[in-house]
């Protein structure tokens, strides 16, 4: 299948509870490829953008201060299928409804802090590659 790119971020939590290496391990079993990696923390400006399709939920404002408080480790993934495949290994957005063998089943129990975030279409993740990886062709 052609392959397809996917942004993957390890958020804050999931750096503070030193689980980077356990997404890592997990993304590369299942057979998808690193592209580019980064340790950052973001601005307010760039998690606004990244969540602007969030912008008039109620846990916006949250959600922001969330994913600045600290370094996150940004990913880009390759392969088939390589946006359904994480978000396959993810688990549900709410963990408590993600099935144990997932990242966030296995390792989250609440909605915002839920260790990882997957692009979740071809646009998104054109968008959110282009945002966090100006420079990749
Ligand atoms: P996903 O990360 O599974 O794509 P989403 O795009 O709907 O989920 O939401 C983005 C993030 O916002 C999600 O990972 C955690 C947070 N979030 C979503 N719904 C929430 C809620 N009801 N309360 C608090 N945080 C929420
Ligand atoms: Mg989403």
């Amino acid at each position: 299948a052609t392959p397809a790119r996917t942004l993957v971020l390890v958020k804050p939590d999931g750096i503070a509870r030193g689980l980077v290496g356990e997404v890592i391990s997990r993304l590369e079993a299942k057979g998808l490829r690193l592209v580019a990696a980064d340790l950052r923390t973001l601005t307010a400006e760039v998690a606004e953008t990244h969540y602007a399709e969030h912008r008039e939920r109620p846990f916006f404002a949250s959600l922001v201060e969330f994913i600045t408080s600290g370094p996150l480790m940004a990913l880009v993934v390759e392969g088939p299928r390589a946006i359904e495949a994480f978000r396959a290994l993810a688990g549900a957005t709410d963990p408590v409804q993600a099935g144990p063998g997932t990242i966030r089943g296995d390792f989250a129990l609440e909605v915002q802090n839920n260790i990882v975030h997957g692009s979740d279409s071809p646009e998104s993740a054109a968008r959110e590659i282009a945002l966090f990886f100006p420079d990749l062709g």
